[in-house]
């Protein structure tokens, strides 16, 4: 296949996430994609490390979800879910129920994992009022943590260049655990770390000092991801599940990258063994073939809202015109029937070791401070260079894509999340990749 020449007007496009400026003077584009490889502009196959954006997770340009959506858009381009409804819609939310943990099983569909954030906290305040407990208005989230962009996901959120623009404009009543990261204790750990299960009664304290009748939910991401791979200490998760039932908060599990297989089972709540009220997703759902995301209440949940109100009444003001998108839920029913028909979680699963073990040979890597995993996530943390923070990660990137391999970096964090259906001999490649692009640079 011929590359086509690189467009010469890169201005019009306001990239999201990226220095403008920089990337403009120096764009790396791709223009194509199959299987475990992108394709770029200058007509190089480029290993995906990190499955797009966390959401390929069966690898790109499959031929089942390809057709599905092809054929959708032939057959009913769009219809409408207010008041209205089309089959797939159904199907594909009964698909979502089947993987999602027991009684999670009514599902709201969106478009992205930050509509997702921000449906979950409003049925979450829309659940407390449907109970007569109207006055629990206060969310929690945790540094570190992200949620998205929307106003709710960036309050409840923790990173601070995501806030700090916004400040005067967060929702008001927001509290936030600390994070869990701390590499004095934890550095270099395989999958969950030993130390830090305590760091969840901070949220007894949290309580203490507003009040539990004041707080409707608690949201974090089971992995964080974005903020650099952090990996929840061992019975943290359970400990924070614990809190939050014994004063009826809501506990949500943001699992936008956990969601579908990336730590070997379906959710990181099914991994884990602990299960929320709440839980989000969006990427993998479809295999980002459309833009889809989706929140799964418990029945519980669901069921206080759906019966509070008169028959024939709207019981939750809240949706969107593309909610269950006829392209979108079409490519989540081939995508998830996919990931079952070729044993996608289960090969996550048995992967897992092979990538542990080629991530963490590179603790004697150059400028590596900490090395952490947890199914088919890695984290590579780096040394920051003194004057430049970001500097030295953002090179080892760059080093990597020159080199036909694409990886997320963050911060100083490099991030690793490759499609599922990688081999053994790929993982060797990324990490010998990014070996040899540490070694290259200062
Ligand atoms: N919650 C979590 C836990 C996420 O990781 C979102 C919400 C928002 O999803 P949308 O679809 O609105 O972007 C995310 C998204 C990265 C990276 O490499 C991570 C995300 C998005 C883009 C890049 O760190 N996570
Ligand atoms: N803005 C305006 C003026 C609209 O009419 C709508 C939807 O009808 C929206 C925003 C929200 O768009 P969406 O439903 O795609 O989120």
């Amino acid at each position: 296949m011929t590359s086509r020449p690189v467009i010469d007007d890169l201005s019009n496009f306001w990239m999201p996430f990226t220095a403008n400026r920089q990337f403009k003077a120096a764009p790396r584009l791709l223009e194509s994609a199959k299987g475990m490889y992108y394709r770029s502009t200058d007509g190089r196959d480029v290993l995906d490390a990190c499955a797009g954006l966390w959401c390929v997770n069966a690898g790109h340009g499959r031929d089942e979800i390809v057709a599905a959506v092809q054929k959708q858009a032939a057959t009913l381009d769009f219809a409408p879910t207010f008041q209205m409804g089309h089959p797939l819609a159904f199907e594909a939310a009964s698909k979502v129920a089947e993987l999602m943990p027991e009684g999670l099983d009514r599902v709201f569909f969106t478009n992205s994992g930050s509509e997702s954030v921000d449906t979950a906290l409003k049925i979450a305040l829309a659940y407390h009022r449907a109970r007569g407990e109207g006055q629990r208005t206060r969310l929690i989230g945790r540094e570190r943590g992200y949620h998205g962009v929307g106003f709710g996901g960036i309050s409840v959120g923790g990173i601070a260049p995501n806030r700090k623009t916004f400040s005067g404009a967060l929702l008001p009543s927001i509290d936030h655990l600390p994070h869990t990261h701390n590499l004095e204790h934890n550095a270099f750990s395989k999958g969950q770390p030993a130390w830090g299960a305590h760091l969840a009664d901070e949220l007894e304290r949290i309580v203490a000092l507003h009040d539990a009748s004041t707080i409707a939910a608690v949201i974090v991401e089971p992995v964080a991801g974005s903020t650099g791979v952090l990996i929840p200490p061992q019975g943290y998760l359970q400990k924070l599940r614990d809190i939050c039932t014994k004063h009826g908060i809501l506990l949500i599990f943001d699992e936008v990258i956990t969601g579908f297989g990336r730590l070997g089972a379906a959710t990181a709540s099914e991994f884990f063994g602990v299960k929320p009220d709440l839980l989000t997703m969006a990427k993998a759902i479809n295999n980002a073939a459309v833009p889809m995301g989706a929140v799964a209440a418990s029945r519980a949940v669901h069921d206080t809202i759906i019966n509070s109100g008169a028959q024939g009444a709207i019981e939750l003001f809240h949706g969107y015109t593309y909610s269950a998108h006829p392209l979108a839920a079409a490519a989540c029913v081939a995508t998830l029937d996919l990931y079952r028909r070729e044993g996608l979680f289960e090969r996550a699963a048995s992967l897992a070791p092979k990538f542990e073990a080629a991530a963490h040979a590179l603790r004697d890597a150059k400028h590596v401070k900490d090395v952490r995993n947890l199914g088919m996530v890695a984290g590579i943390e780096l040394e920051p260079r003194d004057s430049a923070p970001g500097a030295r990660a953002y090179e080892a990137f760059v080093k990597c894509f020159e080199a036909g391999v694409l990886i997320r970096f963050t911060g100083d964090i490099l991030a690793f999340s490759p499609p599922l259906i990688i081999d053994e001999a790929q993982i060797d490649q990324i990490f010998q990749t990014v070996r040899n692009a540490l070694a290259s640079i200062q």
